[in-house]
């Protein structure tokens, strides 16, 4: 008898995504089913999905999803976590509909201390919608929006959602990770059964924000987008751990 030693994971349905080729989007919804699978929630696990090109991500988590309007995926999270506390709550989103249109609900789900796990996508750009300048586009990066490169000087500078959520008292796990090598994938693993792991013990709000490409709209091939993510992204949204209050 064979042993089977790598499988998909029973949380992730069977079917192909539509993302690009190259976009981090599918290593990132792995992690999160196997994390589910790992932790024997798969029957218990609720997941809100975003605008954005993760959209389509409840036809993938093979889990309860429902699908919540512009950047109200935390308040949506936290309507479901009320009504059902026994349930594991969690958001997938990206950085335009996170930490631009759903900034106040991200930021206030946080201070609150809603015991709901946030998954954040930081790839730099509003994917979806054509590659856009978003809050966490670096300075002098091009995007269709700013054909000169981002410019501090009418545009201000980047966001950094995880800094800036570990200042909040109700926050217990913030953490950065990315997904461009083995070693990573396991670092961002570990970030997001942490994270779960916040919520199930009942201790408040967690958040993973994962560095992640948009070849697409970056205008670079997979390699080329895996590059200038290590290159320019991680300087400027250092991987750590910001907050690590359990217990
Ligand atoms: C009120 C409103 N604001 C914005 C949009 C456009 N919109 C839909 S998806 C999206 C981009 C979301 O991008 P992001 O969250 O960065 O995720 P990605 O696609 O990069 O994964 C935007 C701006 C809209 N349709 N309506
Ligand atoms: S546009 Fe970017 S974020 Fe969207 S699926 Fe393509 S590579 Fe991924």
């Amino acid at each position: 008898m064979v042993e089977k030693l790598f499988a998909r994971p029973d949380s992730l349905v069977d079917v192909a995504t539509h993302y690009c080729p190259g976009c981090q989007h599918g290593i990132i919804h792995r992690l999160v089913a196997e994390v589910i699978d790992e932790l024997e929630i798969q029957k218990t696990a609720i997941g809100v999905v975003p605008v954005g090109c993760s959209v389509l991500a409840y036809n993938y988590f093979n889990v309860d999803t429902q699908q919540a309007a512009h950047g109200r995926a935390p308040a949506v999270a936290t309507g479901i976590k009320r009504v059902h506390p026994d349930k594991v709550v969690f958001t997938y989103q990206g950085d335009g509909d996170a930490a631009a249109i759903g900034t106040a609900e991200m930021v206030h789900a946080a201070a609150r201390g809603e015991r709901i796990t946030a998954i954040f996508v930081n790839n730099a750009i509003y994917g979806m919608t054509g590659g856009q300048l978003a809050p966490t586009t670096l300075v002098d990066q091009v995007t269709a929006t700013s054909p000169y490169g981002r410019q501090s000087s009418s545009a201000g500078w980047p966001i950094r959602l995880s800094e800036m959520l570990a200042t909040l008292d109700g926050a217990k796990f913030i953490a950065r990770v990315c997904v461009n090598d083995p070693a990573n994938m396991a670092k961002a693993k570990t970030a997001i059964k942490t994270a779960f792991q916040v919520q199930i013990r009942g201790e408040g709000f967690a958040m993973v924000e994962v560095l992640a490409t948009c070849p697409t709209n970056w205008g670079k091939s997979p390699i080329e987008a895996k590059k200038w993510l290590k290159e320019n992204m991680i300087p400027q949204f250092p991987l750590n751990v910001y907050k690590n209050i359990q217990g």
